[in-house]
């Protein structure tokens, strides 16, 4: 199909959305590695407004009325919490879901596709990699603010998205299974990554298995709080916004403290080849975590914050595992820009992990201290 039937198709989409005016341009947009994301630009009466459109990926999400169910509570409650706070400018501190003209959170296109659109928010940026300990402060107390807002989220438990997506054991299992399977072979020049991700089983699991056996209570968490998917407002200096809401569902607020470690941590790309410039940044992380623990310890628990220094290899490790199952199983999951790019962000993952490794006492006195200062300030 050429791209101006395809655009052409789009514009027929958008059309049964309750937005008003004279679409003048869309384009694809953003580069999340799941859903088909582009932006829009909209004459009304004279004035431009901007949304995001996103086709839901059915591969990944088998159930996306559930996952539109949830989104749709979580930004209400959000909202709600804004209000109630007196907070300036609710609508770019949480997505506002624009509904279907019939009514629905949602339109199905002629292939039975789901697709959404949120307000565009203006004036605001996303990052690859954080790079200053400003901006990991800001981003740390983004995810914390977001949690302590969904703590008290009344009604029925979250729909679980996508079941067991941070289970260590089951994603494990899936690894053991692309491995003996090995379709493409490709497990003859991933050895060393195998090796590794073997030998660090047991560890890996120690938030999900505590989650699991109740040793830590469950939580709504946001559950990809990876750096990208936070709104940044340089100009005044914060975390806006906490976007891509499709996993948002039970879970450890831990398992976004990791994905913040992770991607934060850093200041190479998650797709880096050139592993020397891979490694754990102290500073970065001390800023990451000062911004978070202030935000986040009035409700986290003793039981949870045993386990806070072990949150980013943790969710460094599910990550390596997963990058190198879906690169065993043919790249099925992930969008690539390239052959071996499941691989590379394996490889990128696990420099981390090591990096961190040989960092964990600093880890784990750092982790102390800032506990220690919040509980002692009360905040
Ligand atoms: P994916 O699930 O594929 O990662 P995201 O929901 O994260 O898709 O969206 C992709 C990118 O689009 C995000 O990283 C963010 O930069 C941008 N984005 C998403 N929603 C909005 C919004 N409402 N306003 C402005 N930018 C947005
Ligand atoms: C995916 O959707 P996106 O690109 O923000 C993935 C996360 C991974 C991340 C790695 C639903 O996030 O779990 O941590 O890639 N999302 C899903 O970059 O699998
Ligand atoms: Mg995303």
């Amino acid at each position: 199909m050429s791209s101006d039937s395809r655009m052409h198709l789009l514009c027929g989409i958008l059309d049964r959305f309750a937005i008003y005016g004279d679409v003048e341009a869309v384009s694809p947009y953003g580069s999340g590695h799941i859903n088909d994301t582009f932006a829009s630009r909209w004459n009304q009466a004279g004035s431009r407004l901007r949304y995001i459109h996103q086709r839901i990926n059915e591969q990944v999400f088998a159930r996306p009325d559930q996952v539109m169910e949830n989104i749709v509570r979580v930004t209400a409650h959000l909202s709600r919490k804004l209000a109630a706070a007196g907070a300036a400018d609710r609508s770019r501190r949480a997505l506002t879901v624009v509904g279907a003209r019939t009514g629905e959170p949602w339109v199905r296109d002629g292939e039975g596709g789901w697709w959404r659109t949120y307000l565009f928010i203006e004036d605001a940026a996303t990052y690859e990699t954080a790079q200053s300990p400003a901006r990991a402060k800001l981003l740390g107390a983004a995810v914390g603010r977001f949690q302590a807002q969904l703590a008290d989220l009344g009604g029925p438990r979250l729909h679980e998205t996508i079941p067991g997506f941070h289970d260590m054991e089951a994603r494990y299992r899936a690894f053991d299974f692309a491995l003996s399977a090995d379709p493409l072979g490709r497990a003859a020049e991933t050895r060393e990554e195998i090796a590794f991700l073997l030998a660090n089983r047991e560890r890996g699991a120690a938030l999900s298995r505590a989650l699991r056996e109740g040793a830590i209570p469950e939580r709504i968490c946001h559950n990809d709080t990876k750096m990208n998917n936070i709104l940044i407002d340089e100009g005044r200096g914060e975390g806006l916004c906490v976007t891509d809401l499709d996993t948002v569902m039970p879970g450890t607020p831990l398992y976004d403290v990791g994905d913040l470690v992770r991607t934060v941590t850093t200041r190479a790309e998650e797709d880096e080849r050139d592993l020397s410039r891979v490694s754990f940044d102290l500073g970065l992380y001390e800023a990451l975590l000062d911004g978070y623990a202030r935000a986040a310890s009035p409700f986290l628990v003793r039981s949870e914050l045993d386990l806070l220094s072990e949150a980013g290899r943790a969710i460094t490790q599910i990550m390596a595992l997963r990058f190198l199952t879906d690169y065993l199983s043919g790249d099925r999951y992930y969008r690539i820009a390239r052959p071996a790019h499941n691989l590379d962000r394996c490889r990128t993952q696990i420099a981390l992990i090591s990096s961190m490794d040989a960092q964990r006492a600093d880890i784990e006195a750092t982790t102390g201290r800032i506990v220690a200062r919040c509980a002692s300030e009360g905040a």
